[in-house]
């Protein structure tokens, strides 16, 4: 297996909107950012995944681009990205830019003239047709619009605001890879590129099942005919010419199809972010269709897709992101036991092969929140289905208990810095809600608590480092029928380690998981005492003498 810096690396991402605000508009900005990059480097934290930061009407907090060359307004200007960049790579970090090229914003001159008439040179940048077809934006509604000036539809798998590109006309693809040498030139070290396997669309778009919206993805919307045509020439005319990592965000890719994205010999992308976890809480009516997670399924998913890897592929390692719920509120408890639980998910992230992602705020152990009214959220998918719902005679209150279950604001809500007002995100009232419970979750408490989630993180990405048997190790569930333990073994020439997460409340014996205990050393653990049995949501890692 070809041993390379990004596959030893650690991701960390940044919600720029609501990392930090350094001029007191309630937004946050990349000179917050630039503020903060020695507490980034303290933590140990490798490549730092910006969220889009280029400008944009906001309508998907930057997921829709109307100038893919500039600064969004909100966050400053070239010059302060310049000065962040420079910070970065003064501290040996490396950024990845969030690359947004199956949609643009429907501000972005391309759409401006396309929309214009039919035979404009732009007409063909996106998918105009007279007819709509039944496909479903992931946003609630149609995924097509009429647009009165030139009486066709416009493709949106997303927002309104958000019209697909056409990837089959040439010149698109040109825009794209001469905007991407822009960023390349610059000096940025690689790109996450959202919603990659979406980006070829099927002839005549064909109708699809769209009674389960997962279904819907996979067959009609993810893995189109060109889809390898298009990221091999991305590869061949741009990616290949630098010294870079690229990331692709891959709902729909299914566990078989992975290595025709990330094979290493395929010319294509250097690891994706599947969704075998992430979609598991979503039913077949999508987002808000609430389903319970399934721990069994949780721990199979991971035993599935390491054989990606095993292929000779590479994935990343994340329990949330931008558009999930917390993890110490889903995957772990947020209540009694929040420290140990965010402890123990901070084990799992850091001890799976594969690139880690750590989700701003994580490493302090924030939790998802629940605002008392929907006039509080500001997330477009939240407010696209709430009035799908209300339309449709739905109950207020039914859709709120989804929303703190499944929705995308729970991971949104500024960071806390401080027990400060606004949590010292902001001088201002931010742009939504802080959590309630900043006071005692906060960035300054854990910098004064040796024992905090923020020192286990450091700890953790420090002894991930020190045993790079935990990134290129062969992965082998220890447990797979058992209900409560994740255990799993992780082992090279180098070194062998057994991990063992105990999901539950309640106590279990470590025999039960390694025999021969005597052969091996408790290296790090969420407690600190010890006697043979695993405590509640207790992690460990031994490694064999
Ligand atoms: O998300 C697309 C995606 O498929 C999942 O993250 C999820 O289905 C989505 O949040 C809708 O439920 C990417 C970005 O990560 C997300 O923030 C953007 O809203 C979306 O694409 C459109 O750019
Ligand atoms: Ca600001």
């Amino acid at each position: 297996m070809k041993k390379i810096w990004w596959k030893e690396s650690v991701i960390y991402q940044i919600y720029p909107r609501s990392f930090k605000d350094s001029n007191a508009d309630g937004i946050g900005d990349l000179r917050g950012i630039i503020e903060q990059l020695d507490y980034l480097k303290n933590l140990g934290v490798d490549i730092l995944w910006l969220s889009p930061v280029f400008k944009s009407p906001n309508d998907d907090n930057g997921y829709d681009i109307s100038d893919y060359e500039d600064i969004m307004d909100e966050f400053g200007n070239m010059d302060d990205f310049d000065e962040l960049l420079e910070g970065v790579h003064q501290r040996g970090m490396k950024i990845l830019m969030d690359l947004v090229v199956n949609h643009s914003s429907d501000e972005h001159r391309w759409f401006q003239e396309s929309r214009k008439s039919k035979d404009n040179p732009y007409r063909d940048y996106y998918h105009w047709q007279a007819q709509k077809n039944n496909w479903k934006s992931f946003f609630a509604g149609d995924a097509w619009t009429y647009d009165e000036q030139t009486e066709e539809y416009y493709l949106h798998l997303f927002a309104k605001k958000q019209p697909d590109l056409n990837w089959e006309n040439p010149k698109v693809r040109e825009e794209v890879y001469s905007l991407m040498r822009f960023w390349l030139d610059k000096g940025v070290d690689g790109f996450r590129m959202d919603v990659i396997p979406l980006i070829s669309k099927r002839d005549a778009y064909p109708d699809g099942d769209i009674s389960d919206f997962n279904k819907l993805i996979e067959e009609r919307y993810s893995n189109g005919p060109r889809v390898h045509e298009y990221i091999n020439e991305m590869y061949e005319k741009v990616l290949k010419h630098y010294d870079i990592m690229t990331v692709g965000e891959g709902p729909g890719i299914t566990r078989e199809l992975a290595n025709l994205y990330v094979g290493e010999d395929r010319g294509e992308l250097n690891m994706i972010f599947h969704f075998g976890h992430m979609f598991m809480g979503q039913g077949e009516g999508g987002r808000f269709d609430v389903v319970e997670d399934d721990f069994m399924e949780f721990k199979k998913v991971f035993t599935d897709w390491d054989k990606v890897i095993q292929e000779g592929g590479w994935i990343n390692i994340f329990l949330d992101n931008h558009d999930f719920p917390r993890m110490v509120s889903r995957w772990g408890d947020d209540g009694k036991y929040r420290t140990e639980s965010a402890k123990l998910l901070a084990t799992l992230l850091l001890t799976m092969r594969g690139t880690p992602c750590i989700f701003q705020g994580s490493e302090i152990g924030m939790t998802n929140v629940q605002f008392p009214s929907i006039e509080d959220y500001r997330d477009v998918e939240i407010m696209n289905f709430y009035k799908e719902h209300m339309a449709n005679g739905g109950d207020e209150s039914e859709f709120l208990q989804a929303v703190y279950v499944n929705g995308r604001d729970n991971v949104r809500t500024p960071i806390q810095w401080s027990d400060a007002p606004n949590g010292g995100f902001s001088d201002a009232a931010p742009w939504i809600k802080i959590n309630p419970n900043y006071k005692d979750i906060n960035v300054e408490q854990a910098l004064e608590n040796p024992d905090s989630i923020f020192f286990y993180y450091k700890k953790m990405l420090a002894y991930r480092k020190a045993n790079t048997t935990l990134v290129y190790g062969e992965y082998k569930d220890l447990a797979a029928k058992d209900e409560q333990v994740f255990a799993y073994r992780r082992m090279d020439e180098a070194a062998e380690f057994i991990v063992l997460l105990n999901f539950s409340e309640s106590s279990i014996p470590i025999s039960r998981y390694i025999s021969d205990a005597r052969n091996y050393e408790l290296e790090v653990s969420n407690y600190s005492n010890h006697d043979g049995i695993l405590k509640a949501w207790e992690a460990c890692i031994y490694k064999k003498k």
